[in-house]
């Protein structure tokens, strides 16, 4: 039986496997279903696909690399960052590659996972390292759209759009990094807006050879930048938890529109109603401009039904609209709080994820559920971020499952008493409940269907980290 399996071989995912490795274990492997390492840096490929948080930041601590090309490093460089690390800490011998978890269900002192190929695999314990943006999501609208159509995160590769007239749903974090490229090379792009979204400038320098050399020949002068990124990027955590500090940032954006759009019906349209950071904070310095382009109509009647190659809206009178395309982008996120994957793991007493959760996961720590013995998870419930680097959170739960790992290592099971968990969530319901993601006035993927928020966490990393240090075997149920 294998002792740990580890499914997805992504940041989370690699990132616990080297670890396991640098304590010496070898008992695990990584279930990846796709060809190779990297996640979400792996499956996003569209143009302009990028990191919004600084490079030295957004990477492990114990694997600086002092060759990031910018303060925002392009999905080829984090792709190959990651290629790296799982080279240079020898943890792709334990990959298999091209193999999909379909289930698991808890056998009473193990899990049996099962993947597509009808191959089933026994491990003591699971871990759910499958990222929290890897389902995405596609509304269902009427009628069928028969050109060109595709998903942000599954860009066709082969995919030309010049001389066509594509049109993009959603303006998220995904579309404002392809937006600029679709509106250079396609003859007529049509953006189907539902929430106008806020977006910031983006400073994203280039490292010159000299500074990368500093940082090579002087690690202490790399440490200082990430630390000032780090602490930078902390002091701003307030802002979410007491949003009046936002208005500086809302003014700042309304400056760079005012800048970007001359228009001013274009520019109403792009004015968002809600209070900035109740969504993802966009960062760009070219998606409105690109909007103001001629060949380009920002469309904002919702939508009423696909047809053939058309997309038709509806105005607030009743007017319908027919908006003839191409091709079609759906960047319309991911299922975060409802992924379909939930109903095929079934825990203590026959019952799924899906149920016990009843659409608002809940964990303890953010990493183990009551019901579900030795299951774990990366990035679970309540530890997304909206002000830093989500590295952050894995590595600070890594050191945690570390110390669980290792008692199971003589124990048969270990699983979150209610008591802790329900604290823990009691603590994280409270202190979200006056930040901007709940008080903001929008709708995000942040709030689950019930309208509670379990994916974010309210405060600070610093607290985080500090919090996870701090709790050893205290809160589990252990049976040996
Ligand atoms: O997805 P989103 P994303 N009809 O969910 C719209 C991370 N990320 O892929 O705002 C019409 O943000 C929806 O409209 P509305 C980052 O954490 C990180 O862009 O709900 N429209 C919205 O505009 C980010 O938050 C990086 O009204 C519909 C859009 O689709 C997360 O990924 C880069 C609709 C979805 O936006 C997801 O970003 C990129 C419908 N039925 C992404 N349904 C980094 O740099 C949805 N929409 C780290």
């Amino acid at each position: 039986m294998i002792g740990v399996c580890i499914i997805g071989a992504g940041f989370s995912g690699l990132g616990l496997a080297i670890r396991l490795r640098q304590e010496g274990r070898e008992d695990f492997v990584i279930l990846e279903r796709g060809r190779e390492v990297g996640g979400t840096w792996r499956d996003n490929t569209y143009p302009g696909c990028a990191c919004d948080i600084q490079s030295h930041l957004y990477s492990f601590s114990f694997a600086p690399n002092p060759d990031w090309s910018r303060a925002y490093s392009p999905q080829s460089e984090i792709l190959r960052y990651l290629i790296d690390c799982s080279e240079r800490f020898d943890v792709r011998r334990f990959c298999r590659f091209g193999v999909t978890v379909v289930g698991c269900e808890w056998s009473g002192d193990h899990w049996v996972v099962k993947c597509a190929d009808g191959s089933e695999i026994a491990a003591h314990s699971v871990v759910m390292a499958v990222g929290p943006l890897s389902e995405p999501s596609i509304p269902s609208f009427d009628g069928v759209f028969r050109g060109p159509r595709f998903h942000s995160a599954k860009w066709e590769a082969g995919f030309d759009p010049r001389g066509l007239r594509v049109g993009v749903i959603g303006n998220g974090a995904s579309a404002v990094q392809f937006i600029p490229f679709l509106q250079r090379e396609a003859s007529r792009l049509v953006l189907f807006q539902r929430t106008a979204a806020w977006v910031v400038p983006r400073p994203n320098r280039v490292f010159h050879g000299l500074e990368k050399s500093v940082f090579r020949k002087l690690p202490f002068v790399r440490a200082i930048l990430r630390a000032g990124i780090y602490w930078a990027r902390e002091v701003f955590s307030y802002a979410f938890r007491y949003p009046r500090i936002m208005r500086v940032l809302e003014w700042m954006a309304l400056r760079q529109l005012a800048r970007d759009v001359g228009d001013p019906v274009l520019r109403a349209k792009l004015t968002p109603s809600y209070t900035i950071g109740c969504k993802r904070i966009l960062l760009s310095d070219d998606y409105w401009p690109a909007l103001a382009a001629p060949n380009v109509e920002v469309v904002t009647e919702s939508i009423l039904r696909l047809e053939d190659r058309a997309v038709v809206t509806r105005d607030a009178a009743g007017r319908e609209y027919r908006h003839e395309l191409d091709a079609l982008i759906y960047a319309t996120g991911f299922r975060v709080t409802d992924s379909p994957f939930y109903s095929r793991v079934i825990g203590r007493g026959g019952r799924s994820l899906a149920e016990v959760w009843n659409g608002s996961p809940k964990a303890y720590l953010g990493t183990t559920t009551r019901g579900f013995p030795n299951l774990f998870f990366l990035l679970g419930p309540n530890t997304g971020l909206g002000h830093t680097s989500v590295v952050l959170m894995i590595e600070a739960q890594i050191e945690h499952l570390l110390k669980l790992l290792r008692r199971l290592r003589s124990a048969r099971a270990l699983e979150p008493r209610s008591s802790a968990q329900d604290e823990f969530v009691r603590a994280v319901d409270r202190d979200v409940q006056n930040t901007v993601w709940n008080t903001g006035g929008c709708q995000s993927w942040y709030l689950d269907r019930t309208g509670r928020n379990s994916t974010i966490w309210p405060k600070s990393v610093v607290s985080y980290r500090k919090l996870m240090e701090s709790k050893n075997l205290e809160g589990y149920e252990v049976r040996e």
